[in-house]
Protein backbone atom coordinates (compact mmCIF):
# COMPACT_ATOMS: atom_id res chain seq x y z
CA UNK A 1 0.00 0.00 0.00
CA UNK A 2 1.37 3.42 -1.03
CA UNK A 3 0.37 5.61 2.06
CA UNK A 4 1.45 8.97 2.89
CA UNK A 5 2.41 9.45 6.09
CA UNK A 6 0.84 12.61 8.09
CA UNK A 7 2.76 14.35 10.41
CA UNK A 8 1.01 15.62 13.20
CA UNK A 9 2.73 17.64 15.86
CA UNK A 10 2.06 17.13 18.96
CA UNK A 11 1.33 20.92 21.08
CA UNK A 12 0.98 20.26 24.81
CA UNK A 13 0.88 16.16 25.88
CA UNK A 14 -1.66 15.09 28.06
CA UNK A 15 -0.93 15.00 31.81
CA UNK A 16 -0.63 11.16 31.68
CA UNK A 17 1.42 11.08 28.90
CA UNK A 18 3.39 13.77 30.83
CA UNK A 19 3.78 11.28 33.25
CA UNK A 20 4.12 8.26 31.36
CA UNK A 21 7.17 10.23 29.80
CA UNK A 22 8.90 11.67 32.58
CA UNK A 23 11.08 9.02 32.49
CA UNK A 24 12.73 9.41 29.02
CA UNK A 25 13.16 12.93 29.69
CA UNK A 26 16.75 13.01 28.74
CA UNK A 27 16.40 11.04 25.73
CA UNK A 28 13.12 13.46 24.03
CA UNK A 29 15.03 16.71 25.46
CA UNK A 30 15.04 18.82 22.25
CA UNK A 31 13.31 16.86 20.32
CA UNK A 32 10.05 17.25 18.18
CA UNK A 33 7.44 14.74 18.22
CA UNK A 34 4.97 14.27 15.94
CA UNK A 35 2.17 11.57 15.85
CA UNK A 36 2.60 9.80 12.45
CA UNK A 37 -0.86 8.84 11.17
CA UNK A 38 -1.22 6.38 7.67
CA UNK A 39 -3.70 7.91 5.07
CA UNK A 40 -5.01 6.50 1.81
CA UNK A 41 -6.97 9.90 1.46
CA UNK A 42 -4.79 12.79 1.05
CA UNK A 43 -7.54 15.10 -0.13
CA UNK A 44 -9.53 14.82 3.08
CA UNK A 45 -6.62 16.60 5.31
CA UNK A 46 -8.88 19.80 5.82
CA UNK A 47 -11.56 17.95 7.25
CA UNK A 48 -9.67 16.25 10.04
CA UNK A 49 -11.41 16.82 13.62
CA UNK A 50 -9.02 14.42 15.96
CA UNK A 51 -6.57 11.76 15.60
CA UNK A 52 -7.13 7.88 17.15
CA UNK A 53 -4.96 5.77 18.83
CA UNK A 54 -5.60 2.33 20.46
CA UNK A 55 -5.85 2.84 23.73
CA UNK A 56 -4.25 -0.40 24.52
CA UNK A 57 -1.41 -0.55 21.39
CA UNK A 58 1.61 -0.20 22.54
CA UNK A 59 3.72 2.66 20.86
CA UNK A 60 7.41 3.93 20.53
CA UNK A 61 8.56 7.45 20.29
CA UNK A 62 11.51 7.01 17.24
CA UNK A 63 14.34 8.71 16.67
CA UNK A 64 14.33 10.72 12.75
CA UNK A 65 17.11 12.76 13.50
CA UNK A 66 18.46 15.34 15.60
CA UNK A 67 15.60 17.53 15.90
CA UNK A 68 12.54 15.13 15.36
CA UNK A 69 11.09 11.60 16.38
CA UNK A 70 7.76 10.17 15.65
CA UNK A 71 4.91 8.48 17.52
CA UNK A 72 3.97 5.05 15.79
CA UNK A 73 4.32 1.14 16.44
CA UNK A 74 7.28 -0.83 16.48
CA UNK A 75 5.73 -2.36 13.14
CA UNK A 76 5.88 0.91 11.50
CA UNK A 77 9.06 2.26 13.01
CA UNK A 78 10.69 -1.02 11.10
CA UNK A 79 8.88 -0.33 8.15
CA UNK A 80 10.04 3.16 8.22
CA UNK A 81 13.81 2.05 8.85
CA UNK A 82 13.64 0.03 5.66
CA UNK A 83 12.49 2.92 3.79
CA UNK A 84 15.58 5.24 4.31
CA UNK A 85 12.65 7.64 6.61
CA UNK A 86 15.08 7.52 9.34
CA UNK A 87 18.71 9.43 9.37
CA UNK A 88 20.01 6.21 11.18
CA UNK A 89 20.20 3.43 9.76
CA UNK A 90 19.60 1.53 12.91
CA UNK A 91 16.21 2.05 14.78
CA UNK A 92 16.65 4.22 17.72
CA UNK A 93 13.91 4.02 20.49
CA UNK A 94 13.69 7.06 22.54
CA UNK A 95 10.58 6.22 24.48
CA UNK A 96 7.79 3.81 25.28
CA UNK A 97 3.98 4.74 25.95
CA UNK A 98 0.70 3.03 25.15
CA UNK A 99 -2.04 4.19 23.83
CA UNK A 100 -4.49 5.50 26.80
CA UNK A 101 -2.38 8.11 28.07
CA UNK A 102 -1.47 9.49 24.61
CA UNK A 103 -5.63 9.99 24.80
CA UNK A 104 -5.96 14.02 25.53
CA UNK A 105 -2.98 15.14 23.98
CA UNK A 106 -3.34 18.19 21.51
CA UNK A 107 -1.59 18.05 17.88
CA UNK A 108 -1.43 20.41 14.91
CA UNK A 109 -3.39 18.35 12.15
CA UNK A 110 -1.77 19.58 8.74
CA UNK A 111 -4.18 21.64 7.01
CA UNK A 112 -7.02 21.14 8.96
CA UNK A 113 -10.00 23.91 9.09
CA UNK A 114 -9.13 23.07 12.98
CA UNK A 115 -5.79 24.82 14.28
CA UNK A 116 -5.17 22.09 17.09
CA UNK A 117 -7.04 19.31 17.51
CA UNK A 118 -6.98 15.91 20.21
CA UNK A 119 -5.80 12.53 20.28
CA UNK A 120 -8.73 10.22 21.44
CA UNK A 121 -9.02 6.54 21.72
CA UNK A 122 -10.47 4.22 18.87
CA UNK A 123 -11.08 0.55 19.96
CA UNK A 124 -10.76 -0.92 16.28
CA UNK A 125 -7.42 0.75 15.59
CA UNK A 126 -5.40 -2.19 13.86
CA UNK A 127 -1.77 -2.80 15.57
CA UNK A 128 -0.99 -4.62 11.86
CA UNK A 129 -2.06 -1.96 9.48
CA UNK A 130 -0.32 1.53 8.86
CA UNK A 131 1.10 3.20 11.85
CA UNK A 132 -1.97 2.29 14.49
CA UNK A 133 -2.59 5.98 14.45
CA UNK A 134 -5.33 7.19 12.39
CA UNK A 135 -5.92 10.35 11.69
CA UNK A 136 -10.03 11.24 11.72
CA UNK A 137 -11.84 12.84 8.60
CA UNK A 138 -15.88 12.19 9.96
CA UNK A 139 -17.32 13.41 6.53
CA UNK A 140 -15.31 11.37 4.45
CA UNK A 141 -15.23 8.00 6.75
CA UNK A 142 -17.94 6.76 8.30
CA UNK A 143 -15.54 4.47 10.76
CA UNK A 144 -14.51 8.15 12.21
CA UNK A 145 -17.97 9.64 12.29
CA UNK A 146 -19.55 6.67 14.18
CA UNK A 147 -16.44 6.53 16.80
CA UNK A 148 -16.49 10.17 17.43
CA UNK A 149 -20.06 10.15 17.93
CA UNK A 150 -19.79 7.72 20.33
CA UNK A 151 -17.33 9.38 22.05
CA UNK A 152 -19.57 13.10 22.02
CA UNK A 153 -22.95 11.26 23.49
CA UNK A 154 -20.87 9.66 26.06
CA UNK A 155 -17.59 11.15 26.97
CA UNK A 156 -17.47 9.93 30.30
CA UNK A 157 -18.16 6.31 29.89
CA UNK A 158 -14.83 6.86 27.14
CA UNK A 159 -12.21 8.59 30.02
CA UNK A 160 -12.45 11.83 28.16
CA UNK A 161 -13.24 15.29 28.59
CA UNK A 162 -16.28 16.66 26.68
CA UNK A 163 -13.77 19.83 25.59
CA UNK A 164 -11.94 17.01 23.86
CA UNK A 165 -14.89 16.60 21.11
CA UNK A 166 -16.97 19.75 21.40
CA UNK A 167 -17.03 21.69 18.12
CA UNK A 168 -15.26 19.60 16.12
CA UNK A 169 -17.91 18.91 13.30
CA UNK A 170 -17.81 17.12 10.29
CA UNK A 171 -16.59 19.80 7.28
CA UNK A 172 -17.76 19.47 3.59
CA UNK A 173 -14.67 18.84 1.54
CA UNK A 174 -15.99 16.46 -1.35
CA UNK A 175 -19.12 17.14 -3.14
CA UNK A 176 -20.79 14.15 -4.39
CA UNK A 177 -23.88 13.00 -6.43
CA UNK A 178 -25.15 10.64 -4.41
CA UNK A 179 -24.54 11.76 -1.13
CA UNK A 180 -24.03 15.07 -0.79
CA UNK A 181 -21.08 16.72 0.74
CA UNK A 182 -20.85 15.04 3.98
CA UNK A 183 -21.19 11.06 2.78
CA UNK A 184 -19.67 9.41 5.95
CA UNK A 185 -23.01 11.03 7.90
CA UNK A 186 -24.96 10.50 5.47
CA UNK A 187 -23.91 6.66 5.01
CA UNK A 188 -24.46 6.00 8.77
CA UNK A 189 -27.57 7.27 8.53
CA UNK A 190 -28.39 5.10 5.29
CA UNK A 191 -27.22 1.94 7.37
CA UNK A 192 -28.27 2.76 10.09
CA UNK A 193 -24.74 2.76 11.93
CA UNK A 194 -25.20 3.47 15.51
CA UNK A 195 -21.58 2.73 16.90
CA UNK A 196 -18.28 2.05 16.41
CA UNK A 197 -19.33 -1.45 16.46
CA UNK A 198 -21.61 -1.93 13.66
CA UNK A 199 -19.20 -3.67 11.85
CA UNK A 200 -20.57 -5.14 8.42
CA UNK A 201 -22.33 -1.45 8.03
CA UNK A 202 -19.06 0.14 8.22
CA UNK A 203 -17.62 -1.78 6.19
CA UNK A 204 -20.27 -1.81 3.79
CA UNK A 205 -20.71 2.18 3.81
CA UNK A 206 -16.20 2.04 3.53
CA UNK A 207 -16.60 0.90 0.39
CA UNK A 208 -19.26 3.08 -0.62
CA UNK A 209 -17.59 6.05 0.54
CA UNK A 210 -14.02 5.02 -1.32
CA UNK A 211 -15.75 4.68 -4.64
CA UNK A 212 -18.23 7.03 -4.79
CA UNK A 213 -15.31 9.83 -3.76
CA UNK A 214 -12.78 8.60 -5.91
CA UNK A 215 -14.92 8.25 -8.94
CA UNK A 216 -17.78 10.75 -8.59
CA UNK A 217 -16.44 13.10 -6.24
CA UNK A 218 -15.68 17.02 -6.35
CA UNK A 219 -13.99 19.23 -4.29
CA UNK A 220 -15.48 21.82 -2.33
CA UNK A 221 -13.10 23.12 0.18
CA UNK A 222 -9.41 24.41 -0.03
CA UNK A 223 -7.34 25.60 -3.32
CA UNK A 224 -8.61 22.56 -5.54
CA UNK A 225 -12.10 23.18 -4.89
CA UNK A 226 -13.74 22.26 -8.16
CA UNK A 227 -11.34 19.74 -9.45
CA UNK A 228 -12.16 16.43 -9.56
CA UNK A 229 -11.32 13.98 -6.38
CA UNK A 230 -8.99 11.84 -8.79
CA UNK A 231 -7.14 14.72 -10.00
CA UNK A 232 -6.86 16.76 -6.45
CA UNK A 233 -5.51 13.40 -5.04
CA UNK A 234 -2.23 13.81 -5.75
CA UNK A 235 -2.35 17.45 -5.95
CA UNK A 236 -2.87 17.58 -2.33
CA UNK A 237 -0.68 14.51 -1.44
CA UNK A 238 2.05 16.68 -2.89
CA UNK A 239 1.58 19.82 -1.80
CA UNK A 240 2.26 18.10 2.00
CA UNK A 241 5.02 16.32 0.86
CA UNK A 242 6.23 19.64 -0.28
CA UNK A 243 5.84 21.22 3.19
CA UNK A 244 7.38 18.82 4.99
CA UNK A 245 3.90 18.19 6.56
CA UNK A 246 3.83 14.44 5.38
CA UNK A 247 5.89 11.63 3.29
CA UNK A 248 5.94 8.32 1.38
CA UNK A 249 4.93 5.81 3.66
CA UNK A 250 4.81 1.75 1.91
CA UNK A 251 3.59 -0.83 3.36
CA UNK A 252 4.64 -4.82 2.36
CA UNK A 253 0.92 -6.35 2.59
CA UNK A 254 1.53 -10.11 1.75
CA UNK A 255 0.74 -10.88 5.60
CA UNK A 256 -2.32 -9.43 5.89
CA UNK A 257 -3.82 -10.19 2.23
CA UNK A 258 -2.73 -13.79 2.83
CA UNK A 259 -4.64 -14.09 6.16
CA UNK A 260 -7.86 -12.29 4.76
CA UNK A 261 -7.42 -14.27 1.12
C1 LIG B 1 -7.91 9.38 6.62
C2 LIG B 1 -9.14 8.99 5.94
C3 LIG B 1 -10.16 9.79 5.47
C4 LIG B 1 -9.21 7.60 5.74
C5 LIG B 1 -11.24 9.19 4.85
C6 LIG B 1 -10.28 6.96 5.14
C7 LIG B 1 -11.32 7.77 4.69
P1 LIG B 1 -8.39 0.75 4.41
O1 LIG B 1 -9.63 1.48 4.81
O2 LIG B 1 -8.31 -0.62 4.95
O3 LIG B 1 -8.21 0.76 2.94
N1 LIG B 1 -6.41 3.40 8.94
C8 LIG B 1 -5.08 3.52 8.77
N2 LIG B 1 -4.41 2.77 9.65
C9 LIG B 1 -5.34 2.14 10.40
C10 LIG B 1 -5.27 1.23 11.50
N3 LIG B 1 -4.10 0.83 12.01
N4 LIG B 1 -6.43 0.78 12.02
C11 LIG B 1 -7.62 1.19 11.53
N5 LIG B 1 -7.74 2.06 10.51
C12 LIG B 1 -6.62 2.52 9.95
O4 LIG B 1 -7.13 1.54 5.09
C13 LIG B 1 -6.84 2.87 4.95
C14 LIG B 1 -7.58 3.80 5.89
O5 LIG B 1 -7.87 3.18 7.14
C15 LIG B 1 -6.74 5.00 6.17
O6 LIG B 1 -7.17 6.15 5.41
C16 LIG B 1 -7.08 5.33 7.61
O7 LIG B 1 -8.16 6.25 7.51
C17 LIG B 1 -7.51 4.03 8.21
F1 LIG B 1 -12.22 9.94 4.41
O8 LIG B 1 -7.12 8.19 6.63
B1 LIG B 1 -7.93 7.00 6.31
C18 LIG B 1 -14.00 5.68 3.18
C19 LIG B 1 -12.72 5.89 3.95
N6 LIG B 1 -12.45 7.28 4.06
Amino acid sequence: QDYTGIKMKVLEWSKPAQDALAQYADALNGKTVYLVAATLRPETMYGQTNCFVGPDLKYGIYQVNDTDAFLCTERAARNMSQQKIFASTEIIKLADIKGSPIVGTKIHAPMSVYPSVYVLPMETVLATKGTGVVTSVPSDSPDDFATLSDLKKKPEYYNIEAAWVEGFEPIPIIETPNYGNLIAPKLCEIKKINSQKDKNQLAEAKEIAYKEAFYQGVMCYGEFSGVKVQDAKPKVREALLKSGEAFVYNEPESLVMSRSG
